[in-house]
Parts: C-alpha cells; sequence; structure tokens
C-alpha cells in the first residue's frame, strides 16, 4: 500500500456504497418487447461514429440475465444499485407507454429488494428515442414536456417500490458532446443547437422534479459530471481566462440554474452568440430551480487548462473514440489542455484522488444551497484479463477505487456532506463512441461467451463493504480501507 492513503474509520452512519450502469451501456435486446431505436443505437449504425463499429445492440445481455447480475451485486453486498431506465423501451419512439418495457424494470426493482439492495433510478441516461430527436431531439423545447409524460409513466409502476430517484445523468454529455462535438449522439455539431438542449434538458429537470414531487417522491435529484479547473499558471491573465470558461461550461452553466435559480451572468455573456438568451422564457428559472434533495456528482478526473496552444502534447478531453470533430467548448474552442505528467488510465484521464475532496469541499463553500452529495460514478477504465487460475488481476483499478474512497473521507472530515459512494461500473459495458473497447467494470465480462468473473476490484470493494457493516452493525462505519486489501 501507498502511505498517502489515510487511516479513515469514521463513515457518516448510513452511508450507502454502492455501483452503477446505464441502460444502453448493458441491457442489449435493442429490439425486443417493443423496444425501437434510440438515439444510440442509431448512431452507432453509422459507420464512424463508434469504434470497431460496435453498438448496444447486445451490449453485456443485461436484459437476459438481470437475475444473476443482481446476485453478483448481493455476492458483492453493495448496499444500493444505480441503473437508468430506457426511454426508448418504456416509450417506444417517444409515444405511448409499452407496459412489456416497463414490466422488466419492474422486475428487477423486486429482484433487488429482495436482495437488500436499494434500488437507485435514472430516468434519462442519454437514449433518448430516435423518434423524438426526429422532431428535434432536445433542440425541441416540446422534448422536455414528452420528459414529464414519460417520467410520470415510471413512476406510475415502480413509485411504490423506488425511494431515489435521478433526473438526468450529465447533461454536460448529452447536450454539448451530443449536439456540439458530435462525438455522443445524435452526433450533431451545430453549437446554438448545444445550448438550447442544455436549456431544454434543465426544464425538462425542473419540470419533472415538481411533477414527481407532486405524486410524492421521496427523493429526488440530478447527477451532474464535475471537475476542477486548474489554470496552468495561475498567474498568467489568459490561462484563468481560459480556465474561467471551462469552469462555466463544465460545472457553472449546470450548478448556478439548479441552485440558485439562474445562469451565472458570465456563462450569459458568453453564451449569447449561440442564442442562451432566446431560449430561456418567462418562468424556466423558477421551474428550473425546483428543490432538490440530493446532488450526484460523477467524477473522473480534474482538468489542467491553458489558453496557449498546447505543447505537451495532451489531448483535448471530450468524450470521442479520437475521430476529428468539432469542439464542445463552445465560444472557448481555443482552450487547451496541457499535460500536469501525472499518471493517466486507459481513457487518458489523469489520476489525481485529492481532485475529488478538493470538488466535493468546493461545492459546500460555493453553493449554501448544496442538498446532501452522493458520489454517482467514480471509475478507472483499464485493460484487464483473466488469468490462468480464473482471477482478473487489476492493480490499477483497485489502487484508483481505494484512492478515491480515501478523497471521499478526506472531504467529509472537512465538512462536505457526503452520503454515499457508487463505483461506476458494476460490469464492463458498451463505452459509448468507445464500444468496447475500454473496461471500466469490477466484473469482467467475456464479450464472445458473456461469462462474468469478479476483478480483484470488486473483491477488495466487497471486502470493504462488508469490514464496514462489521464495524458499524447496519450503520456503515467504515474500516481504514488499508485494512481490506
Ligand atoms: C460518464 N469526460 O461519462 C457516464 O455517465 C458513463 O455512462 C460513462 O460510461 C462513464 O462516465 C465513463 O466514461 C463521461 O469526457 C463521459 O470527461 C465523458 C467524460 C466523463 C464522463
Amino acid at each position: 500500500m501507498t502511505n498517502n492513503t489515510p487511516q479513515w474509520n469514521n463513515w457518516p452512519a448510513g452511508f450507502i456504497w454502492g455501483s452503477a450502469t446505464a441502460a444502453a451501456q448493458v441491457e442489449g435486446a435493442a429490439r425486443e418487447d417493443g423496444k425501437q431505436d434510440s438515439v444510440w443505437d442509431a448512431f452507432a449504425a453509422v459507420p464512424g461514429n463508434v469504434l470497431n463499429g460496435d453498438t448496444p445492440a447486445t451490449a453485456v445481455d443485461h436484459y437476459h440475465r438481470m437475475p444473476q447480475d443482481v446476485a453478483l451485486m448481493k455476492e458483492l453486498g453493495l448496499d444500493s444499485y444505480r441503473f437508468s431506465t430506457s426511454w426508448a423501451r418504456v416509450r417506444p419512439g417517444g409515444g405511448a407507454l409499452n407496459p412489456k418495457g416497463l414490466d422488466f424494470y419492474s422486475r428487477l426493482v423486486d429482484e433487488l429488494l429482495e436482495a437488500g439492495i436499494l434500488p437507485w433510478l435514472t430516468l434519462y441516461h442519454w437514449d433518448l428515442p430516435q423518434g423524438l430527436e426526429e422532431k428535434g431531439g432536445w433542440t425541441n423545447r416540446d422534448t422536455a414536456c414528452r420528459f414529464v409524460e414519460y417520467a410520470q409513466d415510471v413512476y406510475s409502476v415502480l413509485g411504490d417500490r423506488v425511494k431515489n430517484w435521478t433526473t438526468f445523468n450529465e447533461p454536460f454529455c448529452s447536450s454539448l458532446l451530443g449536439y456540439g462535438s458530435g462525438v455522443h449522439a445524435p452526433g450533431r455539431q451545430e453549437p446554438r443547437s448545444a445550448i438550447a438542449a442544455v436549456h431544454h434538458q434543465h426544464l425538462a429537470h425542473g419540470m419533472a422534479v415538481t411533477e414527481l414531487r407532486s405524486l410524492g417522491a421521496e427523493q429526488l435529484g440530478i447527477t451532474l459530471n464535475l471537475s476542477n479547473s486548474i489554470p496552468k499558471d495561475p498567474t498568467d491573465p489568459v490561462d484563468q481566462e481560459a480556465a474561467r470558461l471551462f469552469d462555466s461550461l463544465q460545472n457553472r452553466i449546470f450548478l448556478d440554474p439548479i441552485l440558485r435559480g439562474a445562469y451565472p451572468e458570465d456563462s450569459l455573456r458568453d453564451l449569447e452568440p449561440f442564442g442562451l438568451h432566446e431560449v430561456i422564457l418567462p418562468g424556466d428559472m423558477e421551474l428550473i430551480a425546483a428543490p432538490i434533495d440530493f446532488l450526484g456528482v460523477n467524477h473522473y478526473h480534474d482538468d489542467m487548462i491553458s489558453g496557449h496552444p498546447n505543447s505537451t502534447g495532451a489531448d483535448g478531453h471530450g468524450g470521442g473514440s479520437g475521430k476529428a470533430t468539432a469542439s464542445c467548448w463552445i465560444g472557448a474552442e481555443h482552450i487547451t489542455f496541457p499535460s500536469r505528467g501525472l499518471p493517466r488510465t486507459a481513457m487518458d484521464w489523469e489520476v489525481n484522488p485529492d481532485g475529488l475532496r478538493r470538488l466535493l469541499v468546493r461545492l459546500g463553500e460555493e453553493y449554501p444551497t448544496l442538498p446532501p452529495l452522493y458520489v454517482t460514478e467514480n471509475g478507472a477504465a483499464y485493460d484487464d484479463d483473466v488469468s490462468a487460475d480464473g482471477s482478473v488481476p487489476d492493480p490499477e483499478r483497485t489502487r484508483y477505487i481505494l484512492d478515491h474512497i480515501a478523497a471521499v473521507g478526506r472531504a467529509i472530515e472537512s465538512g462536505a456532506d457526503v452520503r454515499g459512494y457508487f463505483v461506476w461500473s458494476l460490469l464492463d459495458n458498451f463505452e459509448w463512441s468507445w464500444g468496447y473497447s475500454k473496461r471500466f467494470g469490477i466484473v469482467r465480462v467475456d464479450y464472445d461467451t458473456q461469462a462474468r468473473t469478479i476483478k480483484d476490484s470488486g473483491l477488495t470493494y466487497g471486502r470493504l463493504i462488508a469490514a464496514s457493516r462489521a464495524a458499524g452493525s447496519g450503520t456503515h462505519p467504515a474500516p481504514s480501507v488499508d485494512a481490506v486489501v
């Protein structure tokens, strides 16, 4: 063990240990039981959009292997499983309810509850029905109303058993990568459309929160992907300005409307040429600021930002598999992402666990109305393989996860109100435009046989959870992360 992992024996009572997936990444069964295409099915069908021509059609066949996958979760000892429902399965084409589609999630929830695992449901993890994209997708304000109808359907069937409801996962990706850089579905490269998509997803979130609240939902929130913006030279005004622009687009245009009821003034100014003012209608900001009960934070890495041309050779971050694209940094296309020389994962994302501590602490300092936080995704892609004895050694992923859990502990020590941690991902899966080439799972999936093998990181995480539970007779004050390796 490295000596930078602190002793941490003081997890708050009820701290939730979980793991996460998303519908399009694991389910497969793309055309079964009435499901129609989502934008990701359509996007992946176009050669060049997804590495190696991979598609989500089969993924890891979770749709058919769900009971075994829940058994794996139980074996790991998870408190909670974060998954998403597929809009294109529940309302194919964005139209009428498909009871068979919703039935899958009803069975999943029953299976989870039976296993003593808390379901943590996300309504939108990027798989818009293709039928709605054909009507403009998120550039069309009406899509927000369709989203509320879909949310009502899911709530009407699962509301009696699911307590935790997340509207959106990472609207940054499904707006700026989907409609700006085009590396995610629907693959449009239209800066004004991307900005409209940001606002309409905000609106859909706020309207759904209000609606589900009125129907009796207990815990409502949203998950954002957030990243500290670190100017390369903090004394250089050019780097400072680039870091401000990055922070605006990555973090503040998502946090501020929800937590303060307004876009930041500087973002409004920067994005005026891209039509942000034009899509905000009277009353929208009040709707968007509907109070939430928790904020989900997805964090993988920080970003060092410069306003000067890149001299280090490090590439920009942007979620694409390397094909030439437009920029997702709308109005800030010149910003660069120099390397700090830190170790990197297979995604080329730098590893710096203390960034997670800083982020969680900073949120509490900057947002007075911040609700409790959950780290809803954190994890790492590395290559791994089954060894001769049948085990899957993944020391780098294990180290990554333990060091980030320790960083969460330090954040809590500094006063951050963090109530849970979810590893991304339970299973190796369809990593969007990278296809199946990047493995994030704590469980390995053989893509030929669909066989599952718990990796060493999964076994370690399971021991951490078990020790936590043993130490706290149900309240989960946890062990030192060192104690479990
Ligand atoms: C998240 N970036 O996406 C998603 O919520 C998951 O579905 C995904 O599999 C996981 O992280 C790993 O990528 C991200 O460019 C996409 O920094 C892009 C970025 C970060 C997260």
